[in-house]
């Protein structure tokens, strides 16, 4: 109280949500300080090794209920709120989402640091504090709108500025060489941009422990930055200078179709990885630690591609600043390095052209040079002549720069992120490199905060929960399976059935609010909430609800269980597919929703704006978990993963993470449909699939298909000309009309099984009992033992490293607790 008064100079009954938002955040930032300060000392004397997770994007959501929750306080906080007459809930509300990533690989990443602090291991992000975030999505008659996404309008109540910490990084330029016997390189005449991070803790589930995120700005370095009042040119340039440099941190994958875009993203990336590296090398340095042992007490962890020029850079510092060999430099740097790969796509994997490289970042160009020629010269010698095959591999070749290939060639280990995908990249994508470095490549399945995910979001699921397998889950997730017992039990199965129905009435709400109208919570409720993309096929599930209302509009009387379909998501801004993929759907929206004649019988959303808060919503209320994307393409997913925890059935292909999750449920609890990977893939190679065989012999795809463009939908003469050329002219690239007919038929399965209440309270009974394995703390615990080396501070628990979960289960893991406790709030 005394907090809101002065920050506000208000009254607490003369305050907004807003305002009651920021002085209970400054409160528990403070609160938290005071921790985090203990912590970084401790980190400091121990000497223990560190991990840093380098990624462009952070997906956090919002932050003041999860640190009350991790901070053990927020029951207690909820009732100081609700004895002035607050809401806590509400207040959590006024929280504007951190747009500081875009989609699955960032959210990971955050997932990752939430992992991590509760697993009391040191474990640290860096990225880009961004100005604006990715872009916030307004749906403007049915077109996806970006709009500047100004996260920071109200400041960022969570970070914690360090001016006294910034770094200078270094770009454009030459280099002059010099030799006295050893060569050195002096980088000259480049301009410098300063690097100023902002910290934001990362609390641990009460445990006491506080990690960093710690995400860097641009700003101008030049300290005279003053113009002259009497020289307007100087002033303009000025202008101008301060300007470009603020851009580097402006916003979240800036367009790269023209050269300056590729420059600026570019840029980005170096930005990031320089000032990362230089503030680590610093503090080891600081901490009297000798750098040829840095990966004894450091882990450098790539997130995707885009933080890759890690590996020079960090060659750069030990080489440039620090005197050493190349060989002792390549040699930290490799043992240091690891990289996860989340794509199989071509057009996905990062390449730069090499004059663009040269200009911008002259001496990294050198290094990576270098680096190039030396690892050609190793698969010379184990591939003599084989010049395609060396032309496929190298870091530098056909004028580009290969980012996946540096990664690789830069780090001990490289994974992917879920057993298939895995299997793809040993086997396809980077047979040869697998083929070179069979010891590099390892599987980590994704996992999900399921402190978010479940019991921040579905509180009234986790006490079912508790109350009925104690709450031990929370700390062993693979604890979940003693749910098991509670199959066939009618009770528990009515009160699971009445929790999913009380979030589908919130969500209800929500849809009535923002979307203006009603959808029946006893309908079921079905979401495909994703970044649009072609191969995740948001247009098949358009089909399929095109074709069910065709069926009704034939007979509005057909015995149909009332079904709502949700579907959330950005399509990037140039993706002009991804688009009118977002048009058709709230077309089909606006057709079918105002169709009196089909009796409400199914209803289309389209919930703008997408984002993490969205999904926390989303997922406790859904019934069925749409993951369908062409098989092969995936490369985990973790939505599928969410849903499957909060016990929603999943009607997936059998890509990515819904492999694992059908072996962990089995058959029986997951509805699976259409083509294999082996398949897919096949026709990639080897062709042989027409599309136009498919709508030549099915008239319900016919039909579907001639709908986009016969005037049947509400919309311009043209406007879905370009889907229906890109399913028969184009060769239907992921597969949408081969599939469709075999998910039709699963999706009349799925509303049979619905229909029978015990069985589907059992399929989610399953769902939930079998996604403790899908946690993140599992996957983290596999990333730090085996990659990162690194002792969890607790003793593995029992997180089914393999499917023998159960019988661990049955043997008792008895985990020692670490003892830290929350300290006491300030009242
Ligand atoms: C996602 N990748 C994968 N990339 O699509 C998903 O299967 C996986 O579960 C997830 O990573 C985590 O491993 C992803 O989110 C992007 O957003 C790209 C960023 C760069 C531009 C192109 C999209």
């Amino acid at each position: 109280m005394d907090r809101l008064e002065k920050l506000h100079g208000k009254t607490f009954e003369e305050t907004s949500t807003a305002e009651r938002y920021k002085a209970l955040s400054f409160l528990v930032r403070d609160y938290i300080a005071k921790q985090w300060i203990g912590v970084n000392q401790q980190n400091h004397k121990e000497k223990q090794k560190q991990v840093y997770y380098l990624s462009i994007e952070f997906l956090l959501g919002r932050m003041l209920g999860m640190n009350l929750m991790n901070l053990g306080i927020y029951d207690t906080c909820a009732a100081a709120m609700a004895e002035l007459g607050a809401n806590l809930r509400e207040i959590e509300e006024a929280e504007e989402d951190p747009g500081l990533g875009n989609g699955g690989l960032g959210r990971l990443a955050a997932c990752y640091l939430d992992s991590m602090a509760a697993e009391n291991l040191p474990g640290h992000g860096c990225g880009i504090r961004y100005r604006y975030g990715f872009f916030e999505q307004d749906v403007v008659d049915g077109y996806q709108v970006e709009v500047p996404d100004n996260w920071l309008n109200d400041g960022f109540v969570w970070e914690f500025r360090r001016r006294d910490e910034a770094v200078t990084v270094k770009f454009g330029g030459n280099v002059r060489v010099q030799s006295n016997g050893k060569l050195r390189y002096y980088h000259e005449n480049y301009e410098s941009v300063l690097a100023v991070p902002y910290d934001v803790p990362i609390v641990g589930y009460q445990n006491g422990t506080i990690n960093t995120l710690r995400l860097w700005s641009a700003e101008p370095a030049k300290a005279d930055f003053v113009c002259s009042a009497f020289n307007r040119n100087d002033c303009l340039k000025v202008i101008d200078y301060k300007n470009s440099v603020e851009t580097i941190s402006s916003v979240l994958y800036p367009d790269d179709s023209s050269y300056e875009g590729k420059v600026l993203r570019l840029k980005q990336q170096y930005f990031l990885v320089s000032s990362s590296l230089q503030h680590i090398i610093a503090g080891f340095k600081k901490d009297r630690l000798p750098l040829a042992k840095l990966s004894d007490h450091v882990a450098l962890h790539i997130n995707d591609t885009h933080p890759t020029l890690a590996v020079p850079e960090l060659m750069r510092i030990l080489i440039d600043e620090e005197g050493m060999g190349w060989d002792e430099a390549w040699q930290i740097t490799v043992d240091t390095m690891s990289y996860t790969n989340h794509t199989v796509l071509p057009e996905a994997l990062e390449k730069w052209p090499e004059e663009l490289f040269q200009t911008l970042l002259p001496r990294i160009f050198i290094i990576v040079n270098e680096i190039n020629e030396r690892f050609c010269q190793e698969l010379w010698d184990r591939y003599p002549g084989q010049w395609d095959r060396i032309r496929s591999m190298a870091v530098l070749a056909d004028g580009n720069v290969h980012m996946a290939h540096l990664a690789i060639v830069g780090s001990h280990s490289v994974n992917g992120v879920a057993q298939i995908h895995t299997e793809i990249l040993k086997n396809k994508v980077m047979h040869g490199f697998y083929h070179f470095y069979p010891g590099k490549f390892n599987n980590k399945t994704n996992g999900v905060a399921h402190r978010r995910f479940l019991i921040k979001c579905n509180p009234e699921l986790t006490e079912l929960i508790n109350d009925a397998i104690d709450s031990d889950w929370i700390h062993y997730p693979c604890d979940l399976l003693g749910l098991l017992k509670y199959e066939n039990d009618e009770t528990f199965a009515r009160s699971l059935a009445a929790v999913k129905r009380h979030h589908k009435v919130l969500l209800s709400r929500y849809i009535k609010d923002w979307n203006g109208f009603y959808v029946d919570p006893d309908s079921i409720f079905d979401s495909q909430i994703k970044r649009i993309h072609g191969y995740k096929r948001q247009t098949m599930n358009a089909f399929h609800i095109m074709h069910l209302y065709n069926r009704l509009r034939e007979n509005p009387d057909m015995d149909l269980t009332p079904r709502t379909f949700i579907f959330g998501g950005k399509s990037a801004p140039g993706y002009a597919q991804a688009k009118r993929t977002i048009k058709l759907i709230n077309t089909l929206a606006m057709m079918i929703n105002n169709d009196k004649s089909i009796h409400d019988k199914i209803k289309v959303v389209f919930l703008e704006n997408y984002n993490v808060s969205l999904a926390e919503l989303i997922i406790p209320a859904s019934d069925v978990s749409e993951q369908i994307p062409a098989a092969s393409r995936e490369a985990c997913g973790t939505s599928n993963m969410k849903f499957m925890m909060n016990g929603a059935v999943t009607i997936g292909t059998l890509d990515g993470g819904n492999i694992e999750m059908r072996n962990a449920v089995g058959d029986d609890n997951i509805i699976t449909f259409g083509l294999t990977a082996e398949e897919v893939m096949d026709y990639y190679q080897h062709g042989g699939y027409n599309p136009w065989d498919i709508y030549n012999s099915d008239n319900r795809v016919k039909t579907v298909l001639d709908q986009l463009i016969n005037g049947f939908l509400p919309a311009g003469p043209d406007e879905f000309r370009p889907l229906f050329d890109a399913f028969l002219y184009h060769g239907d690239q992921f597969f949408v009309l081969k599939d469709f007919d075999a998910y039709v038929d699963a999706q009349i399965r799925l509303e049979k099984l619905y229909r029978d209440k015990r069985l589907w309270g059992n399929m989610c009974i399953h769902n939930i009992a079998h996604s403790g394995k899908f946690s993140g703390d599992r996957t983290f615990t596999e990333y730090s033992m085996d990659i990162w080396k690194m002792q969890p501070a607790i003793p593995v628990r029992c997180y089914c490293r393999s499917d023998d979960a159960l019988a661990k289960l049955l043997h008792g893991c008895a985990m020692p607790r670490n003892g830290h406790g929350p300290a006491a709030f300030p009242s």
